[in-house]
């Protein structure tokens, strides 16, 4: 029944004897019970009119579930049990008769057991009385169709038997209000430019304001997963006493993307099947040229205790522009300005995008963010970086980490990273480190004595694990869908 089909019932009800006692009573059209929470809404626009006053009323009622109703219908389980056996003196097979009941063979066997009426001889089972009451089923059929049962314990012991429920049912007793009439009058809800024209406002109805109504909940921004994960690592790192390093560039020159990082010119990174190169403006000529002198020679013909690569660096080469593929890119520019002042120990961490002309697939997009951390300071050795990093992704709640021999151009020695997942039941690779090369620090114009460790990992497969997704796409791009995003909770690691 729709909302005015109701109110029109509940008003010519009314209108017939002035007062519903319970709208349990009330039948609709089809002359069921009308359904309570629908008649609620009716009521409730009725009630702002003060056509009339309403209060609920609570009832408990105690109802069947699916097993009482088969109870009521085909009778209980030992009953059926007790009826299956024959009464004569050999009985039935207890196989025979599993055969014949199944599983309510075997509750009720239990049952009528214990109700003495029957037992085993030999093999078999054999009625011992002539005659039984199945009271479970009498009982059951008060309840069913009173909703109570006069010895109010035994509705409590079916509940046990998950043969009953109390459920709590509403209702309402209505009267009359004081704008009480037959005719629904449509309210006014605003007062409007015509209604002053016409001064029709002066006898127009208005519908009361519901100071309690919730009013639509203001939409607010929600923060992207990765953004989450993203504020709980920057917060890990500051613990730490780490400073943020500005990431705010994504255009680098090849020259402190790479040649900073010691990375050879001919490297296969460098080349635009790995890395988006810019067409315009393609080059960048602002470098310090001295340093700029000594990576070229570094590069070329070594120093500092290196060979170096031998090969004739190009400061063309270095100038390309590119978009970032490591924040490691934004490490080297911020140890040359450290080397340009007083040394003085630092731990620095990056957060953001970096880009590469990779092949998109479940887990890879052309751009993901990376993270990593810095740390220089005189004597730190690989130890401190383990440490480092033990005590980093702790707080990641990444316990059992382990550490394999890898290589970078730009850390020697260097060390992929992998964790063991119970929830995957597998050891994951969580990122890459090691210790910046002299030949990339010591032409920066750091002392020789400083030594620097650094280690990275990537925001996408944590904020995936973090967050049950299994596809990259589901996290990035036009098919993530928004809900997620909204109804995500906060990234909390330790629950990793
Ligand atoms: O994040 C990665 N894996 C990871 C990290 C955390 C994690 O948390 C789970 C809850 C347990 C799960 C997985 N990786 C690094 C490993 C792989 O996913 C890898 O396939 C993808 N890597 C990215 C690069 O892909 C081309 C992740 C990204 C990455 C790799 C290396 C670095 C940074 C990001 C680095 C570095 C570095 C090394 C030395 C000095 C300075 C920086």
């Amino acid at each position: 029944m729709t909302t005015e089909e109701l109110q029109t019932l509940v008003l010519t009800t009314l209108d017939s004897n002035d007062s519903i006692d319970d709208t349990k009573e009330l039948k609709g059209s089809d002359g069921k019970e009308v359904d309570q929470l629908a008649l609620l809404g009716a009521l409730k626009s009725l009630a702002d009119k003060e056509m009339v006053k309403y209060n609920t009323i609570e009832n408990e009622i105690w109802v069947l579930t699916e097993e009482g109703n088969e109870i009521v219908d085909k009778g209980s389980h030992e009953a059926i049990v007790f009826e299956a056996i024959p009464a004569s003196e050999e009985g039935i097979s207890i196989s025979e008769l599993q055969k014949l009941l199944g599983d309510s063979g075997k509750i009720g066997q239990g049952r009528a057991f214990k109700n003495k009426w029957i037992n085993k001889k030999g093999g078999n089972l054999i009625r011992i009385v002539d005659s039984i009451i199945d009271q479970p089923r009498i009982d059951l059929d008060i309840i069913r169709s009173t909703g109570k049962h006069p010895d109010p314990k035994v509705p409590t012991e079916l509940k046990k038997r998950k043969l009953c429920d109390k459920h709590k049912i509403i209702s309402y007793s209505v009267t009359k209000g004081p704008q009480f009439s037959l005719t629904i009058k449509k309210q006014a809800r605003d007062i409007t430019f015509e209604m002053l024209q016409s001064g029709e406002w002066k006898k127009a109805n208005f519908k009361n304001y519901n100071f309690d109504a919730l009013g639509i909940p203001p939409s607010g921004g929600h923060l992207h997963p990765l953004m989450k994960v993203r504020e709980e690592l920057r917060q890990i790192f500051f613990e730490m006493g780490f400073e943020e390093m500005p990431t705010n560039r994504f255009v680098e020159s090849s020259f402190w993307n790479f040649d900073a990082l010691f990375q050879p010119q001919q490297h296969p990174a460098r080349d635009a099947h790995d890395t988006f190169f810019l067409k315009d403006p393609a080059v960048g000529t602002q470098f310090p040229t001295e340093y700029l002198e000594r990576v070229k020679k570094v590069h070329s013909v070594g120093g500092y205790g290196s060979n170096g690569y031998g090969y004739d660096w190009k400061i063309e080469e270095a100038q390309k522009l590119l978009l970032r593929t490591h924040t490691t890119a934004v490490s080297s520019f911020m140890l040359y300005n450290l080397a340009q002042k007083e040394f003085k120990p630092v731990k620095y961490f990056s957060i953001d995008r970096v880009f590469r002309n990779e092949t998109v697939d479940a887990t890879h997009l052309a751009e993901f963010n990376q993270v990593e951390g810095v740390i220089a300071d005189k004597g730190l050795a690989l130890g401190d970086l383990i440490g480092f990093m033990e005590t980093f992704f702790e707080k990641m709640g990444i316990k059992k980490l382990r550490f394999k021999p890898a290589y970078n151009p730009y850390t020697e020695p260097s060390m992929e990273i992998f964790s063991y997942h119970e929830g995957l039941g597998k050891w994951v690779e969580i990122g890459n480190s090691g210790m910046f090369r002299p030949e990339m620090l010591e032409p920066m114009g750091l002392d020789p004595e400083v030594r620097v460790i650094a280690w990275g990992l990537g925001l996408e497969r944590p904020t995936m694990i973090k967050y049950g997704i299994e596809n990259i796409r589901e996290l990035l791009g036009h098919k993530v869908n928004l809900t997620m995003i909204e109804n995500n909770p906060i990234c909390a690691f330790d629950l990793i």
